[in-house]
This record gives C-alpha cells, sequence and structure tokens, in this order.
C-alpha cells in the first residue's frame, strides 16, 4: 500500500514530503517533479506570492541513480518567502507582539482552526491550512503519475469555467457523450490547457475569463469555478465493490475533496443524470475485437466501484478564495466587536492551479489501487503482473462463459 505524508508552514522554512511503498527501478528525475511543481504555479490571477517562490524539490532519500530503490522518498520544497518571515515564523523565538492576529476571515481556516486548537493567534491556523501545502502534493503524486505512465496511463485536466464564465462548446459533455476513441490520451487535454493562461481550451474563452478575472481584481474581490480531470489507459479492474472502503470512486471523490477550497466532486455525469432515464444514461456494451466497448461514457470510467477500461472523468467545483481585499463582515477576538473581516495578501483565483492538484490526487488515488492490484517489490514484477492480466483478461472471460 502506498501512503505519503506532507509537513510544513507556509511561511516556515520548507514542505517536506515522504513517499512509501513504490517499487524499486522506478526512473524519475528532479525535472519531472519540477515539472509538475511549476504548473501548479500557473495562472492569471495568483497573487505575489507565486512571484516570490519558484518551487523545485531537493531529493533526500529513496532514489539512486535516477531510480526508486523501493525505501521511502523524501522531497523537500524551500519557501523562498520564508526570509520575509523569520521573526514571525521562527519555531524557537516567540513572535513579536505586534504580529498577533486576531480577526478571523469567513470562510478560511481562521476561527474554526483557534477554536478547535486552542490557539491565541489565528496565524497557528492559517499557516498550515493555506494551500502551499499542495506543492508538497504534487510532488509526492509526481511518483504515482511517473508510474502510471510507464503503463500508457495518462491523466489532464481543463478548466471549465471560472466565475460562472463558461465556454460555447461543452467540453465535458463531448467527453461523456461522444464517441471516445480507444487511443484517447489525457496528455492532449494536459498540453492543451497548459498553453492557455488560465488552463482553459480555447482562446476566446480565455479573454472573457482573464476580462472577468481583472475587474474582480479591481473590485478586491475573488472567483471560484469548475475545472474537469481526466485518465486515460487506465485498465479494467481497479477498485472493487466488496467493501465500501475499497471503492475506487470513493476514494477519488475523497482525494478531490481534500484540495483546499473543492467543494464538489462529479464522476462522470453524475448531476445531469439524475435527471434522465436509465435508458439514457448507462453506456450500451459492444464486443470491439478482444475486448469490449462504449460509445459514451457517462459513468465517467467506473462501474460498481470499478474501473470499466474507459477514461475516468472527474470535474469538481472550487469556491472563490476566502480572503477578500473588500472585506466582509468579521468579529474582532480581542475586543469582540463586528469588524471588517483582515485582508492578507492571497490569490484572487487558484481554479487553474486546483485543476493541476487535483490530476496529482487523481494518479495517487490510481497508482494505489493499480499496486493494490498488480503490485510487486519491483517495477519488472509489477509490469509482469499487469502485462499477465491485460494479456488472459479477455480469453478469460470467453473461456468461463463458453458452453
Ligand atoms: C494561500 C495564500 C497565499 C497563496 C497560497 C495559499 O499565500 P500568501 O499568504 O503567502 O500570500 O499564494 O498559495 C501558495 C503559497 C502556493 O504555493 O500555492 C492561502 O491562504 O491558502
Amino acid at each position: 500500500m502506498i501512503r505519503f505524508l506532507t509537513a510544513g508552514e507556509s511561511h516556515g522554512e520548507a514542505l517536506t514530503t515522504i513517499i512509501d511503498g513504490f517499487p524499486s527501478n522506478l526512473s524519475i528525475s528532479k525535472d519531472y517533479f519540477d515539472l509538475h511543481l511549476k504548473r501548479r504555479q500557473m495562472g492569471f490571477g495568483r497573487g505575489a506570492r507565486m512571484r516570490i517562490e519558484s518551487d523545485e524539490v531537493e531529493i533526500l532519500s529513496g532514489l539512486r541513480g535516477g531510480k526508486t530503490l523501493g525505501t521511502p522518498v523524501s522531497l523537500l520544497i524551500r519557501n523562498k518567502d520564508r526570509d520575509n518571515w523569520k521573526d514571525v515564523m521562527d519555531a524557537e523565538a516567540l513572535p513579536r507582539k505586534s504580529e498577533k492576529v486576531s480577526v478571523p476571515r469567513p470562510g478560511h481556516a481562521d476561527l474554526v482552526g483557534i477554536s478547535k486548537y486552542n490557539f491565541n493567534d489565528i496565524r497557528n491556523s492559517i499557516e498550515r491550512s493555506s494551500a502551499r501545502e499542495t506543492a508538497a502534493r504534487v510532488a509526492a503524486c509526481s511518483l504515482a503519475r511517473k508510474f502510471l505512465e510507464g503503463f500508457g496511463i495518462f491523466i489532464g485536466s481543463f478548466v471549465e469555467s471560472i466565475g460562472g464564465i463558461y465556454p460555447r462548446e461543452n467540453y465535458f459533455d463531448e467527453l461523456i457523450n461522444n464517441r471516445i476513441k480507444s487511443n484517447f490520451n489525457a496528455l492532449s487535454i494536459l498540453k492543451k490547457a497548459d498553453k492557455s493562461a488560465v488552463r482553459v481550451l480555447n482562446e476566446n474563452h480565455e479573454k472573457r475569463i482573464v476580462r472577468k478575472i481583472k475587474q474582480t481584481m479591481k473590485k478586491g474581490n475573488t472567483l471560484g469555478g469548475t475545472f474537469v480531470v481526466v485518465a486515460s489507459g487506465v485498465p479494467v479492474g481497479l477498485g472493487s465493490f466488496v467493501q465500501y472502503d475499497k471503492r475506487i470512486d470513493s476514494d477519488i471523490a475523497s482525494a478531490i475533496m481534500s484540495i483546499n477550497a473543492v467543494k464538489a466532486v462529479e464522476i462522470g455525469n453524475g448531476f445531469a443524470n439524475s435527471k434522465k432515464y436509465g435508458s439514457e444514461v448507462h453506456d450500451e456494451i459492444i464486443k470491439n475485437g478482444e475486448s469490449f466497448f462504449r460509445t459514451t461514457n457517462h459513468a465517467g470510467g467506473i462501474e460498481g466501484g470499478i474501473t470499466n477500461g474507459l477514461p475516468l472523468v472527474v470535474r469538481a467545483a472550487m469556491k472563490p478564495i476566502a480572503t477578500l481585499i473588500s472585506p466582509i463582515h468579521s468579529v474582532n477576538l480581542s475586543t469582540m466587536k463586528k469588524v471588517d473581516a483582515r485582508h492578507e495578501r492571497s490569490d484572487f483565483v487558484a481554479v487553474p492551479a486546483c485543476a493541476v492538484i487535483a490530476e496529482s490526487m487523481l494518479a495517487w488515488v490510481i497508482a494505489k489501487h493499480f499496486l493494490l492490484k498488480f503490485g510487486g517489490d519491483s517495477m519488472e514484477e509489477t509490469t509482469d503482473n499487469f502485462n499477465n492480466y491485460k494479456k488472459k483478461l479477455f480469453k478469460r472471460i470467453k473461456k468461463n462463459f463458453s458452453k
């Protein structure tokens, strides 16, 4: 079973992660980790922090000569902004008195954090609840992503809407309803989206969104949005219906919902399907040479908690950033009087980054289930297990049901 933990405060020394359980002999380079860290930092509408940071990993353990050893991989990402926060964030010296934060921002973890952990300074909540932590996740999940690529499994994403601005073309519907080509590769979506300042799939849509973000920034407000994550090349049989916690769909929902500010996750055409007839919703089964195929993918690639060989299609919604320059009301905890919520430097929009983080989390979940089914101690053993299954799958079904 693979697992990872992250550690680190937003303005502390660094973020770290320990990743455990990957087989030996998986090739990966520092450049690969850094590429996805860079992709996470993209997107028009981010705050000044993204001009300070240029995230890269320092590989501390678990690799030798560019290959995994099967031992825990540990990675470190330094916070460049740390130099500006030395007095406030020192691990030992007490922060200056004036730095104490006492006005919680509605929608952030400020009030719930100080309530739960019995803090006398909201900064103690802000630091770890910050989405800065997701840089460590993207680094950890890059190992999963690289692992999957070796088996022809690719993951991409695009932003579908920001601030309620959708494209004229319904790309999500195209993925779900139109004939999916068996050689469909999610990397083409990733590459197209990465060319856009807001990770959308067409220029006109990008212009409309950028205009809206600019207007929103002028007003001191923030925006959320929706994005779609796709995984192609996923084999039949990952996940299970035998227990609630073995279903891959529940793992995906949990992993993506765990990303800061994500408030809804939908697999396939989840919400729209609920309004239709069963005959309009379920994806007909067609024999296609030595395999089965579907011409639609309303189920988003999962039936009964198990992958069905079609691309995984997941849509999620991110709420607007909680830190507002033109604030709404809150309470000053020092005076208990009504005040404007405090503003501190933040992003105006982070939906493009959120989509990249969701790609990473999806990679993690797929890799987890892949290794549960095919995992060996080395990449070679894992590959043999996978190839053997793939080669025999259709033949076994045929044999089992032949009279
Ligand atoms: C964040 C607030 C901002 C964001 C940060 C998440 O940071 P700061 O308070 O330093 O301006 O930029 O995101 C990142 C630093 C990052 O790497 O994604 C928050 O409150 O969640």
